[in-house]
């Protein structure tokens, strides 16, 4: 009897060890990461992928649904318990339920484990059992990439480049005072420290508010649990010939270093480095709306972005990913709602030429990318008014300040991006040919049928562009 038992047990054991085993061989994992500057429609684009994912009638393009080798999804518990669990359900909650809202902004990392039982495809399919596909899906602002070029630059000529950047911009203004005010070879002191740290984030979220991208150091924007600490108390200022010991000047730069190494790299080694599939979302109509200098902005923001994802663009960044890459980067213009479906080639047309500029910059090594106009959550519907004699494609929905429904003509996108993008390069300070304007719509009231999703624009294209052939 008890040498039955023992012999059990053992056998059970080694059950247990051969299924683990089984989980890591055979139950692959996407891990996509999802990012874009604050506001861009990270949140919303995750909630409705999920639930579209979940309940799929509305995902024609989806290949694998729409064959019907997707036998469910499922969440679950995610792989690793130190990253913050993206709130799903309360997003969701708040998007298609009764008095629909957006959801509250996140600028956390933060992540979630869908995962798939899927029949197989291909000549084989009626042979294979169904498999397990888990997909990571990665919430984290795009701010955080652009930190990345804090790596290769020192105090000084970080202070120099981020000195230059406010001059021109309105919001800047205080800031500079305080900056060009301060003595920074005179010792140190923490008030003024703070006084000048405040007022840098102060215009850093300014800036981001008027529509500018680039306003870095990422974490000043929404410093989370580090609000306070050293690491994020200093701020760009003039180089003084000489900066003794015990100075501002030379506190600050131990400040910013410090920066790059417990903020910065951190992310990088935790979560970047670990990222297969990778959405870039764009606000690009938003851009286009805060005028030439916002869009020229976006522009540099997007090229900078997009440099994470070169080989050999870092070496600290080359040596962590050690021959891991990317293999798939999509470009999504956000709220396409917005825009009547005639524009929206115009609008892909403005983002890939968005891309292209900074694709001529970094080489993806490989990695197949593509760009595209969607709306994780549709808002509006279309019609046509005559207007004056004309016809309008316009948009209709429900104006998040009043609450009254309205139709809407954002204005024509021009077929060329050049008539965009080539002013906001020269430094133009309005749009000549059109004004483009932009209206916040709220999520409609919806009432779902069993097995849809909630209304989206090409959200079924996107997923299968970025997890099609993996599933
Ligand atoms: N009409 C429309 N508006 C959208 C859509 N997606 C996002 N928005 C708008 O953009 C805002 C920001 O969307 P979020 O998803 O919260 O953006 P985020 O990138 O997560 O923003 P942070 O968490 O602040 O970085 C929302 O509050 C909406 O007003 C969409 O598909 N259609
Ligand atoms: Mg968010």
């Amino acid at each position: 009897m008890i040498f039955n038992d023992i012999a059990d047990g053992i056998v059970r054991q080694v059950e247990a060890v051969g299924n683990g085993v089984n989980e890591a061989l055979f139950e692959p994992v996407i891990r996509l990461g999802v990012t874009g500057l604050s506001r861009a429609g990270k949140t919303v684009f995750i909630t409705s992928l999920v639930a579209n994912l979940m309940n799929r009638e509305r995902m024609p393009g989806f290949l694998p649904a729409a064959e019907g080798r997707v036998l469910t999804a499922f969440l679950q518990p995610q792989p690793h318990d130190d990253v913050p669990r993206f709130d799903y359900e309360s997003h969701l909650s708040a998007m298609t339920g009764p008095d629909p809202h957006w959801p509250q902004s996140t600028r956390a990392v933060s992540e979630l484990r869908l995962s798939f039982r899927v029949k197989p495809g291909g000549l084989l399919s009626g042979l294979r059992s169904p498999r397990t596909v888990h997909l990571d899906i990665v919430d984290y602002p795009g701010e955080w990439l652009l930190d990345l070029a804090l790596l290769d630059m020192d105090y000084a000529t970080w202070s120099e480049d981020a000195l230059k950047r406010a001059e021109p911009r309105k919001m800047g203004g205080d800031f500079l005072a305080s900056a060009h005010a301060a003595d920074p070879a005179g010792e140190y002191d923490e008030a003024t420290a703070k006084t000048l740290s405040s007022d840098f984030a102060a215009y850093l979220r300014d800036a981001r508010e008027a529509g500018f991208s680039d306003c870095t150091p990422g974490r000043f924007l929404l410093p989370g649990e580090m609000a306070g600490s050293p690491a994020l108390t200093f701020a760009p200022l003039p180089t003084p010939t000489r900066a003794p010991r015990g100075s501002l000047h030379r506190e600050f730069e131990r400040r910013f270093e410090a920066y790059k190494s417990k903020v910065v790299k951190p992310f990088f080694r935790d979560h970047f480095s670990r990222i297969d599939r990778q959405i870039v979302l764009v606000d690009v109509l938003g851009a286009i709306h805060a005028g030439p200098a916002a869009l020229e902005d976006l522009r540099r923001a997007m090229a900078e972005i997009l440099s994470a994802f070169r080989p050999g663009r870092n070496a600290w960044l080359t040596s962590l990913l050690t021959g891991r890459r990317v293999e798939k980067i999509l470009f999504a213009a956000t709220k396409a709602d917005h825009l009547h479906h005639t524009q929206h080639p115009r609008l892909t047309a403005v983002m890939s030429a968005l891309m292209r500029e900074a694709k001529d910059r970094a080489d993806f090594a490989g990695a197949s990318t593509a760009a595209m106009s969607i709306a994780a959550l549709r808002t509006t519907t279309e019609e046509t008014l005559d207007h004056q004699g004309r016809k309008l494609d316009c948009v209709r929905g429900t104006l998040l300040d009043t609450g009254k429904r309205a139709a809407f003509y954002p204005g024509d996108l021009p077929e060329d991006p050049a008539r965009l993008l080539k002013p906001a390069r020269d430094g133009a300070k309005a749009w000549l040919d059109e004004d483009y304007g932009i209206m916040r719509f709220a999520p409609a009231e919806i009432t779902l049928k069993p097995g849809e999703g909630p209304p989206h624009i090409r959200l079924d294209r996107a997923a299968e562009f970025l997890l099609g052939d993996r599933l």
